[in-house]
Parts: C-alpha cells; structure tokens; sequence
C-alpha cells in the first residue's frame, strides 16, 4: 500500500510523541516548570546521564525568561552565575554602572536554556500541567500529569503518572508542587513551621542571595528551586534578575543527583 505524504506525516509524529512518552513513563528526575531554574537543572541532570523529563504547563518553556522586566527583553546576571551564562553559550554585556553585573537579551537566554536542556538529552513536555503527585509510603514517588488544554477547559478527563526518584518544583512564585503536598498529602515540609512560609516583598541582593540558600529538599523526594524555594522558605523577590535562579538550578542538580544515586 502506498502512503500519501500526509500520512506519513502524521504517523511519524504521533509514533514519535507516543515513544517519547512512552519512554518518560518511568525517570530518574521530573522537573515541574521549564522556567530558568528548572532548565538549568534538567540540563546538568541529563549532562549526568539522567533520565530528565520536564513538564511545562505553557506551550513555550522558558518561564519567566522571555518576558525581561516589565516587557522589556532584557534581564540582569551577576558575576557568580556568568560561568551559566557561559556554558549555555549566551552573549552577557558588562553594566558600567554596576561592576560584576552583566546585561543579557532575555530572547537569547530563554532559548539557549531551552535548547541546552533538549540538546543535553532532557525531554521538554510542553502544554501539559502536573495537576497532583503520587506517594509511594512516606515518599513522592510520582507526578500527576494531564494536558493543560484539559485542565484549562474544566474537562472531566483522567490523567496519566509519571514514576520517579525525584521531583524538582521550579514552578515559579506559586510552587504549585509544594503546595499540593502540603495541601492534598497534609504532611508536614522541612520548614520552620512544617508549612510553606510564603514569598516576601522585594529586597533584591537578598533574594538573590536565599534563593540558592533555599533550594533543597522539602519532603523526601521533592525539591524546589528558583523562586518557588523562595516562596516556600519566606525568601525575598528581587526583580529581572535571573543569576539566582541559573545558580539554584545547579544547586538543585547536585543535591538531586546525590540523592538518585543514593537510592
Ligand atoms: C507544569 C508548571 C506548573 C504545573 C507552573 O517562574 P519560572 O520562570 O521559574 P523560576 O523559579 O525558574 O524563575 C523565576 C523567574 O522567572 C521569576 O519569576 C523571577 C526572577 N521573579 C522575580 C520577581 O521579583 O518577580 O517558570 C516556572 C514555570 C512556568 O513556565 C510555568 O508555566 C510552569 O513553571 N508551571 N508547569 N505544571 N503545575 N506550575
């Protein structure tokens, strides 16, 4: 039988997609979020010879990047995450005004993260939503995943798991992963309060500085970084500044790491 062209089109991406999903049913690491902290992770994860799956609510990963501050497609990098910036092969601009700070066209950044995360041999899943978790005893053990035009629409369709050693929750402000936990599972994090503390208003250099003090583990198997750590330790915002959230993702992939390989 002889295919039309439209036929093999559309066979070769649905088998691709099919195999791909197939494939990240079972990972070492899932990463909630494909914003700069996430990306970062993944990367150095799959660069470990992990088996990273990232799973990325919007159609576009790069979170938080693309949008520069206030629209304008610029961000800010500091001297300490320059050697990121570096490895993801981005043009960084010294500040006169402010030594050891560089400028970064925020278009560039969010598509080298993106493409030095796939390249490394992480999978991105983008438009689809981790809408709960999956706890094995006392310990996460896997994501919840549903399609995010199903989640947006209200429809009454059942998600799929995804299994893993290990989830990373860089969802941004709301860490959507912790909170679930603490929220649906009323278990107790590794914080002060055993609760999620909630983000502090702006105070740049230390919100820098305690997004990577706060990128760790919160609950056996899940940990966050970028500002979805911040959120859960009371840390503070610190605008268009994004070294803190390459640096947490480096951060959050060695303790990661250390803690798959330990299992
Ligand atoms: C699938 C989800 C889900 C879900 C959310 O916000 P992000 O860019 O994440 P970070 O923490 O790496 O970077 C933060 C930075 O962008 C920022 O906001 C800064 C520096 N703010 C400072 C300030 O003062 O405001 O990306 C998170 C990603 C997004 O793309 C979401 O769509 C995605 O996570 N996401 N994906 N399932 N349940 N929840």
């Amino acid at each position: 039988m002889s295919h039309s062209l439209e036929n093999v089109v559309s066979t070769t991406i649905v088998s691709g997609f099919a195999n791909k999903l197939l494939n990240n049913l079972q990972v070492d690491v899932a990463v909630v979020g494909a914003g700069p902290s996430g990306l970062v992770a993944a990367k150095t994860l799959a660069d470990k010879g992990l088996k990273v799956a990232v799973f990325e609510r919007k159609l576009a990963p790069g979170g938080g990047v693309w949008g520069g501050g206030m629209l304008f497609n610029e961000v800010v990098v500091q001297e300490e995450a320059k050697a990121i910036v570096d490895e993801f092969n981005v043009n960084a601009r010294p500040i006169q005004a402010a030594q050891g700070y560089y400028a970064v066209d925020s278009v560039e950044l969010a598509s080298a993260l993106v493409y030095g995360a796939t390249h490394a041999g992480a999978t991105i899943f983008n438009a689809i939503s981790v809408e709960d978790v999956a706890f094995s005893g006392e310990r996460v053990c896997g994501l919840v995943v549903n399609w995010t035009p199903v989640e947006r629409l209200g429809m009454h369709v059942d998600p799929l798991v995804v299994l893993t050693k290990a989830v990373l929750d860089g969802t941004g402000h709301p860490c959507e992963v912790l909170t679930m936990v603490q929220n649906k599972a009323r278990v107790k994090l590794d914080t002060p309060t055993g609760q999620i503390l909630g983000e502090r208003p702006m105070q740049a250099a230390t919100g820098e500085i305690s997004t990577v003090e706060n990128t760790r583990e919160y609950y056996p198997g899940i940990f966050a970084s970028g500002m979805s750590a911040n959120n859960v330790m009371g840390g503070y915002r610190m605008g268009p500044i994004f070294g803190g959230m390459l640096l947490s993702g480096k951060k959050a992939a060695a303790l990661i790491e250390r803690s798959v390989r330990l299992l």
